[in-house]
This record gives C-alpha cells, sequence and structure tokens, in this order.
C-alpha cells in the first residue's frame, strides 16, 4: 500500500474521491465486502466497484459473511459472489491490500470477515451511508449520510476515478442499490442523483423493470404463507400509529420460510393508513432476536434502535438483541411506546 497518503477520514465531510482513488490504485489485490444478511445496497455497491476494478486489472474479490440472497441471482452472472469459508478463503485473503466494505453500520456485522481481516491487520476502507463514530475502526472512512445508497457513493467515485463511461455490469450493481434503499425510488431519500443513475440505467440498456420483477415479484410461496400468519396478528399502539407484529422460529418453521423472507415486511405494515412507525421482533434463533423500524417520516427513530442497543438511519434502523422473544418484545415495544409518546407529545404542542 502506498505510504505517502494517510489515513482519509471524511465523516460526513466532503469526500475528496481522487484521494481515494489514488489509494485504490495502489493496491493491487482488493477484497469487497458487505453485512451479514446483505441488501440490494451493499450487494449492487460490490457489484458497481467490481468491474471497475476488474478493468484496471485487480485481483479482487467479493467474500461476504452471508450467502447470497436468492432473489440477487440475477446479480451473478459470472459467479463473482463468495461466501466466507475460511479453508477456502485464508490463503488469498491473508495478503489482500485492501478491504472495501459497503453499507455496514457497524463493523462486526460483517462476522467472521471482520476477525479475519483483524487477524491479518489488513487495511480496511468503509464506504457507507450510516453514521459512524469518530472513532471509528477503519484505516479509511467514507461516509455520507446525504448519499441515499451506498451505491450513489459508488457512482460519485467512478465518475472521477473512470474515463471510460460506467460499464453496464457496474450500473447494474449501481441501479440496484439505489432502486432498493429508496423503495423503488419513493423514499424520503430520493434525490436527483438517484434519478440520474436511473436515466443513465436505462441509457446503458438496464431493463429497469426486470431488475424490480427480479426483487419485488420473486416472492416463494412460503414467504406469502409467513406474512399472511402475521398480518392476521398486527398490534396497534397509539392511536394506531404504532404498529408491531413479532416472528417466532415457530411461525417460520409452520410457513417453511427462511430468514430472508422477512425482508420487506416491516415495509408492508408502514404502508397502513395511519401507521407512523411499524416495527417487527424476529427470533433469528434461540436467544437472539433482530429488531426493524420503520417510519413514515413524522417521527424519527434511529434514536429508539440506539437506546436498545443499535442503530441506522433516521427512517429506517434495527438492532439485534440477545435475549429470547418474550423479553425482547416486551422491552422493544414499552421502550418504542416511551420514545413516541415524548415524540407525540412534541408534535401536540407545536
Ligand atoms: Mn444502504
Amino acid at each position: 500500500m502506498s505510504g505517502t497518503i494517510n489515513n482519509l477520514n471524511f465523516n460526513n465531510t466532503s469526500i475528496d474521491w481522487r484521494l481515494v482513488d489514488e489509494i485504490i490504485s495502489s493496491c493491487k489485490k482488493i477484497v469487497l465486502t458487505t453485512h451479514e444478511n446483505p441488501d440490494g445496497d451493499g450487494l449492487g455497491a460490490e457489484v458497481g466497484l467490481y468491474y471497475h476494478l476488474l478493468e484496471e486489472k485487480k485481483d479482487i474479490k467479493i467474500i461476504n459473511y452471508s450467502s447470497l440472497p436468492r432473489a440477487y441471482n440475477f446479480l451473478n452472472r459470472h459467479k463473482i459472489f463468495e461466501t466466507y469459508n475460511n479453508s477456502e478463503h485464508d490463503d488469498w485473503l491473508k495478503s489482500v491490500d485492501l478491504a472495501i466494505i459497503f453499507d455496514v453500520g457497524d463493523y462486526s456485522r460483517t462476522r467472521s470477515v471482520k476477525t479475519a481481516l483483524d487477524q491479518w491487520s489488513i487495511a480496511t476502507m468503509n464506504i457507507d451511508h450510516h453514521p459512524h463514530p469518530e472513532k471509528h475502526p477503519f484505516t479509511h472512512n467514507l461516509v455520507d449520510l446525504s448519499a441515499a445508497a451506498t451505491g450513489c457513493m459508488v457512482y460519485d467515485y467512478l465518475k472521477v476515478a473512470r474515463k471510460n463511461a460506467i460499464s453496464k455490469d457496474s450500473i447494474l450493481g449501481i441501479y440496484t442499490a439505489v432502486m432498493t434503499d429508496t423503495g423503488c425510488f419513493k423514499h424520503s431519500n430520493t434525490d436527483k442523483k438517484c434519478h440520474e443513475i436511473a436515466i443513465e440505467s436505462i441509457k446503458n440498456g438496464i431493463e429497469t423493470n426486470i431488475v424490480y420483477q427480479h426483487i419485488y415479484e420473486n416472492s416463494s410461496r412460503e414467504k406469502m404463507r409467513l406474512l399472511g400468519d402475521f398480518l392476521s396478528n398486527l398490534h396497534y399502539e397509539l392511536n394506531g400509529e404504532f404498529a408491531w407484529f413479532a416472528i417466532s422460529q415457530k411461525m417460520l418453521k409452520n410457513a417453511n420460510a427462511n430468514k430472508s423472507d422477512v425482508e420487506g415486511f416491516t415495509d408492508i405494515v408502514r404502508s397502513i393508513a395511519g401507521v407512523e412507525v411499524a416495527v417487527m421482533v424476529f427470533e433469528t434463533a434461540e436467544k437472539k432476536c433482530r429488531v426493524n423500524f420503520r417510519s413514515k417520516g413524522k417521527y424519527k427513530i434511529n434514536d429508539i434502535a440506539k437506546a436498545i442497543g443499535g442503530g441506522g438511519h433516521a427512517f429506517a434502523s434495527g438492532a439485534m438483541i440477545d435475549s429470547n422473544l418474550n423479553e425482547t418484545t416486551e422491552k422493544v415495544i414499552s421502550t418504542t411506546k416511551i420514545f413516541l409518546k415524548k415524540k407525540l407529545e412534541y408534535f401536540k404542542s407545536k
């Protein structure tokens, strides 16, 4: 790695992509990764950068902690996604010059990939639109809270780094990132750049309707069965402004569904008239729960996620809790109600 550049830290300050490019250019061997249970943003950002670095003749791999969710198989035409396996990857991984981490929110969400990178003191570059503390664990920290998706940051980088237009393979990843993190261009984070990326994608021959179908019209029957199960048992609180539901391992088994099937459920509940905040408590294993918060935009909810040990965006956040479903649900729902009541009072007083 280049010894001339200091550690970069753009913690929601204007990112100098030329300096970033100096670092990336100086590295020969690069691994790309993202958080566990990856979404379209993390995966799409990986794809966006992967094809550029391939053109640049880098020795490059995408290695994720989790396997690729079925809906994203269309991004894997060239079999570029690998799931971390120490016996298979460690020989290659230990001599990597740089690890680029996308959309992570919290570095520990890369699980055993982080453990491996730490073990060999691999230089790291965080590219993210989630907040990170000033005291962060990365060699280089690139945070842009205004970016609708991490994919938008890759787009910014490629605009600076490339002489040629962005390739079709790359823009497919970037489009997927933007489409999924904006809820198909409908969330409040959707901005001009998102639509510019969409225009460039269409000009490049991306069939945006097909991308949509792969991700949103590809639900398994098992997922639908699980959806029916919890929808018939929704809880409404605070005059219907707050709706929540819990999914147990038993419900998952009864529906024959898998963990990734719960993606998007919280958004569905938020779509109900009058509901401002939706919360899912999902028992992922014994004494392990995942909590999702979604807000329509009236109430910020990342402070609530933070209070229970998680974090995230203002209107989409979450937490992982090491406790059983009943205890977690009780704690999460009571905490959420306390926070929301305060916010409600504030809005009433205005
Ligand atoms: Mn994201």
